[in-house]
Parts: C-alpha cells; sequence; structure tokens
C-alpha cells in the first residue's frame, strides 16, 4: 500500500479521502489555494503545499504545480477526487509519466468515455443497451433528417464532447429539425471546442439510474447496485437515493450484468458509474459513463457496506478488491443523499456564498454528515456552492424518509441560505413519497418553470 498520497482537490471530497487515508496507515498531502488556507482539510493532512490564489484556473487546475508539489513531498500517488482535474486525461497522463500513480483509470479510458458518440458506439459494439441512434458523429442536416425519418420524432441532438446536458437539443417536429441541429452544433463548437453531434431518439420522462462499478487490475470487476439520480434540476443533481424504487430485482440484476459487461470491455479499471436511462416499460440505456468517484459515492456505501474510497486505493496500488466475498451485493435497507448547497431555493436556486455563523449538525442513528465546514465558516464564491452533503440510512425507504425529515430539521446552518428547505418540501411531496421521480421532477411537482 502507498506511505504517502496527494489530494488535488478541496472541501468536503477532499476530507473524505484523507478520513480513509488516515484509517489506512497512509499520509496525505493536501494542495491548495490561498482562499482555502484556513479550511479544516487542509488542517486535517500532514503536510500542506499552496499551489497558487482562489482562481481553480491558477491554483486546483494547474497540472504542473500539482506534480510538483507530489514530487518535492515523495507523494507515490494523486486522488483527484471529483470536478477539476478527475476526468481530464492528460492529467492522469502527466501523473504516469512523472512516475506518480493516479488514483483512477487509465487515460485512454478517460479519454475514450469522454467521447460521447464513441463511447455510445463502444457500448453498442458489446451489448449494453443503447437508445436508437445515430452510427456515429452526424456531420450534415441531411443526414440527421435521414435519421429522424426512420425512427421517428421526437430525437435528441447531443454534442459528442458533451455530458450534463450541455449542448442538448430535442426535436419535436420535423420543421425545427435544421434550425435545432444547427443550435446543438454551434453551442458544442462555443462549450468544447469541437462541434460533433449525434442523434438518439429522444426518451420521455426518464429516470436516471446509474451502476456503481469497481474493477481491480486482476480482472475482478463487480457492480455495488445502482443509484437513483433522478431529481436534478438543470443538470444539477439534488438528492440521490439507493436502492432505486423504479427497479424490480430482475431489472437491477440486468442492469448491473450490462455494467460489468460495459467495464469489461473497456478494460476499465479503478471506481466508475455507468448512467442509464431508464424508460416507463422498465427497459434501460446506456448514457453515459463516469470515469471517477461521484458526489453521491455515499448512498452505495451505506446500503453496500463497502468503502469506496478504500477500494480505489487498493486498486491503484495493485491489490484485489477486497469486497469480493460479498458478490453479488444485494442492497441492504436504503440510502438518500441530500445535498446542503449555499443556494435559495427560492429564488431560482441562486448561489449565496457569504459566512457561517452557526453550524450545527444532525446525529443518531443512520445519520452520516459529510462536510468541511464548521461554525466560522465561509463558502466561496470562487468554488461550488456545496456546504455538506447528509446521508440518511433506514431499514426500508419509508424509515429512510422519516430519517431524513428528523435529520434534516435537526440540522442548523445561519448566516446564508440552504436547500433544506426544499428538501424538507419534497419528502412531504406525495409524488416522491410514492416512488415517482423522473428527470422532470422540480418542474412538475415543486412548481418551477
Ligand atoms: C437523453 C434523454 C432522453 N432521451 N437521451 C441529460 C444529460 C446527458 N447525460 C443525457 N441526458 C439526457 N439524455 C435520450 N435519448 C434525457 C436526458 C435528460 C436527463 C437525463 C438524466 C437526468 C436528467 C435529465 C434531464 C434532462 C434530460
Amino acid at each position: 500500500m502507498f506511505k504517502k498520497i496527494l489530494i488535488a482537490n478541496r472541501g468536503e471530497v477532499a476530507l473524505r479521502i484523507m478520513r480513509a487515508c488516515k484509517e489506512m496507515g497512509i499520509k496525505t498531502v493536501a494542495v491548495y489555494s490561498t482562499e482555502d488556507e484556513h479550511t479544516y482539510p487542509v488542517e486535517y493532512a500532514d503536510e500542506k503545499v499552496c499551489i497558487g490564489p482562489a482562481p481553480a484556473n491558477q491554483s486546483y487546475l494547474v497540472m504542473s504545480s500539482i506534480i510538483a508539489a507530489a514530487k518535492n513531498t515523495g507523494a507515490e500517488a494523486i486522488h483527484p477526487g471529483y470536478g477539476f482535474l478527475a476526468e481530464n486525461a492528460d492529467f492522469a497522463r502527466a501523473c504516469v509519466d512523472n512516475d506518480i500513480v493516479f488514483i483512477g483509470p487509465s487515460a485512454e479510458c478517460i479519454e475514450s468515455m469522454g467521447n460521447k458518440a464513441a463511447a455510445r458506439d463502444t457500448m453498442k459494439a458489446c451489448g449494453v443497451p443503447t437508445v436508437p441512434g445515430s452510427d456515429g458523429v452526424v456531420e450534415t442536416v441531411e443526414e440527421a433528417r435521414k435519421f429522424a425519418d426512420a425512427v421517428g420524432y421526437p430525437v435528441l441532438v447531443k454534442a459528442s464532447a458533451g455530458g450534463g446536458g450541455k449542448g442538448m437539443r430535442e426535436v419535436h417536429d420535423p420543421a425545427d429539425l435544421e434550425s435545432q441541429f444547427t443550435a446543438a452544433k454551434a453551442e458544442a463548437q462555443a462549450a468544447f471546442g469541437n462541434g460533433d453531434v449525434y442523434l438518439e431518439k429522444l426518451v420521455l420522462r426518464p429516470r436516471h439510474v446509474e451502476v456503481q462499478i469497481v474493477a481491480d487490475k486482476f480482472g475482478n470487476r463487480i457492480s455495488l447496485c445502482e443509484r437513483d439520480c433522478s431529481l436534478q434540476r438543470r443538470h444539477q443533481k439534488l438528492l440521490e437515493e439507493a436502492p432505486s424504487p423504479a427497479l424490480t430485482e430482475e431489472i437491477r440484476r440486468a442492469m448491473g450484468v450490462a455494467a460489468v459487461k460495459a467495464v469489461r470491455a473497456t478494460n476499465y479499471e479503478n471506481a466508475g458509474t455507468i448512467e442509464f436511462l431508464l424508460d416507463h416499460d422498465g427497459k434501460f440505456y446506456f448514457m453515459e459513463m463516469n470515469t471517477r468517484v461521484q458526489v453521491e459515492h455515499p448512498v452505495t456505501e451505506q446500503v453496500t457496506g463497502t468503502d469506496i474510497i478504500k477500494e480505489q486505493l487498493r486498486i491503484a496500488a495493485g491489490e484485489p478488491l477486497s469486497c469480493l466475498d460479498r458478490v453479488p451485493f444485494a442492497p441492504n435497507g436504503h440510502a438518500m443523499e441530500f445535498r446542503i448547497n449555499a443556494e435559495d431555493p427560492d429564488h431560482d436556486f441562486r448561489p449565496c456564498p457569504g459566512n457561517i455563523t452557526a453550524f450545527k449538525v444532525p446525529g443518531g442513528p443512520g445519520v452520516r454528515v459529510e462536510t468541511y465546514i464548521e461554525a466560522g465558516s465561509r463558502i466561496s464564491p470562487y468554488y461550488d456552492s456545496m456546504v455538506a452533503k447528509l446521508i440518511v440510512w433506514g431499514q426500508n425507504r419509508d424509515e429512510c424518509i422519516a430519517r431524513g425529515k428528523r435529520a434534516l430539521s435537526e440540522f442548523k446552518i445561519e448566516g446564508i441560505k440552504t436547500t433544506i428547505p426544499f428538501h424538507l418540501k419534497v419528502l412531504d411531496n406525495q409524488a416522491f413519497i410514492d416512488g415517482r421521480v423522473y428527470t422532470d421532477f422540480i418542474e412538475t411537482e415543486m412548481g418551477e418553470e
């Protein structure tokens, strides 16, 4: 196992990784911007290196400074967390070129899954279900029209370099195809410097269900059940749960098999997520693969009893998965994660960074809080607005909801607006209680436009 690693991240995920390291006897190096100097993860680490000023493009995104910090402190590996450099193939390659282990998949895997049109083709070729779509990139409007006429409207134009919903346009009427196709291409070009697009049949009111996988260097590849992340706003997840209330045992098994197939076909190593769209007939389709650990990984940890960060460290160090004896995983109980952001849910979720004057976290059975915040902390306008993640576990979904309400009402955060009142409203919503959550939940159930 590693003796010392560097964490190329900040906030709650940096702390989460350091906690796993502490339990495994691994020393940690924090890198930080001047803005984060007095945050808890920086204090918690065994060593710290300042890598620049507040703007991420001058600190957390500067590969050379982070590599230099690892070299200078003798860190053998780098954990990228999520966001920042986590899915940057050049960074993974720079680590390897400097004899530093990148705790994640190979640069080739990151690159190949970053190209969404190619990823889709790869999945289709290995027998993972995909939505009926174009063969790779569509170059011209004429080609797009041919496809749309063949599969029928509505269709969705997607950016190949996209993901997370950017450069995506729905086409319901053939008369709009040309303008939407052209708009998607222009948007993709502007956002990613790559105007490639492809087409898929539009799945109406889908659910977002994703499968957590872990894969080691010995060919062990397992799925750790699914998470339902359908409750999103403008492609920002707000609440995630495991298991999905929409899956039967049969669909769960089939989805897990499909996810492992995807991992095998891509020679993927480390922790990752296969995202699926689930339609109203219970059919699921590959959407994207995330080549990192995700914000919502704790709900999977709570229902599977695994520590995903520790598995990542073991895999990267060349050890076999430690959870093999417990395969196949049937979810134990139910878990939900509430993202508590410094945002005002009454005003279009506008970010409201600022000083936190009082901070009291909930406790008791089945409650887990992931945060780097203490009373007196400041939510910086330079980074994302997450204050904390509240994760609750229950024997079943009903107990989980009751516990969620109890824990959310215990959480006291003063000085800023947060999404806590929004979550309390969700837990009282009948459609949510019944597990009827689709990707349009906030518009249809929470009265947003
Ligand atoms: C879709 C879709 C419907 N049909 N693809 C959104 C982000 C990107 N990962 C893909 N997305 C979608 N792809 C087809 N063929 C609907 C979405 C979608 C969505 C998916 C998951 C969660 C929230 C969403 C919100 C809007 C659209």
